[in-house]
């Protein structure tokens, strides 16, 4: 048996603050437009996908940073988005900076399914960076500042034929992402990303911003018997560099499917969710062979040790 989900990732080239978002509407549109003439059933794009990425940025005004920000979805601005998508019959997931009526600023992202209907929202739950401004970088990385803690977990929805599930960017460096939604039996995660080649930081981490990307996809998909696609904004964003490497990995662990440009670029893979079935039945068959209450145990009795700061 099969169930095959033909899925587009879409990865986006750079976006700089000047661009409208109708004129980024408009490039999701092109590569939405492709993915449905290549038969895809979902195209998902990055991270804070209408905008540049503003955490880069220190600003002080709370309306110029409410800017960035979405008060309803859909707007005037995202409508063609959603009504380009109802017209080819094609789902679609994406990333933007949420602003609620209550007035709380999230890093969100949704699934909308074929017929339009949103389906899925996720909030971001580990925010990177810093909350004070470092002058000494040349880029911020402001999104503690910027966002709170996303508050809905990371739920997994009936999509396209099976069990979809989000996570954000950072999030797909933690091992905790994949397996609160492994736990829930998640079939494919989407997951935009804006990830700086340069880590202030970390700077002797640069040279491993691919593998690393590549290393937690991978992971995160075999260790939890799912398909992962993994969606960048890249290419040099404001003077910031960002990486590319847009990849479909397979509940193998496997790379079927990566982007070779630093632009916008349409990734096809016909996925079995099928696949899913014998990694979840034998070696990460949780209930047979997980063993939650050692993992407990040891924390519990030592606490949590945290290497010293030198
Ligand atoms: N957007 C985002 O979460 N970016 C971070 C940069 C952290 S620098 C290691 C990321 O994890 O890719």
């Amino acid at each position: 048996m099969s169930r095959i989900v033909t899925v587009g990732a879409a990865q986006m080239g750079a976006i700089q603050r000047a661009d409208s978002r109708a004129a980024v509407v408009k490039r999701m549109i092109e590569l939405m437009r492709q993915a449905a003439a290549h038969g895809c059933d979902v195209v998902v794009y990055p991270e804070l996908t209408l905008t540049t990425f503003f955490p880069r940025w220190f600003m002080e005004n709370q309306d110029e940073i409410d800017t960035f920000f979405e008060r309803e979805m859909p707007s005037n601005e995202t409508a063609p988005l959603f009504n380009e998508a109802a017209r080819l019959g094609i789902g679609f997931s994406f990333g933007y900076a949420e602003l609620t009526p209550e007035g709380r600023h999230f890093n969100t992202s949704l699934i909308v399914d074929k017929t339009g209907r949103q389906v899925g929202k996720y909030r971001k739950i580990h925010l990177p960076g810093h909350r004070e401004p470092e002058p000494w970088r040349a880029f911020q990385h402001l999104e503690k500042r910027y966002f709170e803690v996303g508050d809905l977990s990371w739920g997994v929805w009936n999509a396209f034929g099976g069990l979809a599930g989000m996570m954000i960017c950072n999030d797909r460096r933690w091992p905790e992402s994949y397996r609160v939604m492994g736990l829930q039996g998640v079939e494919m995660i989407f997951v935009g990303y804006n990830t700086p080649r340069h880590n202030p930081p970390a700077p002797d981490h640069d040279r491993l911003s691919e593998f690393h990307n590549q290393l937690v996809l991978q992971a995160g998909a075999y260790q939890n018997g799912t398909w992962v696609v993994g969606v960048g904004k890249c290419g040099v964003e404001e003077g910031c560099e960002m990486i590319g490497a847009t990849s479909i990995v397979a509940p193998t662990g496997e790379i079927i499917g990566q982007s070779l440009t630093q632009e916008d670029e349409l990734v096809i893979a016909r996925c079995d969710l099928d696949l899913t079935k014998s990694y979840k039945a034998t070696t990460f068959n949780f209930d047979l062979h997980r063993e939650p209450d050692q993992y407990r145990r040891i924390v519990e009795q030592k606490g949590v040790i945290r290497p010293s700061a030198d």
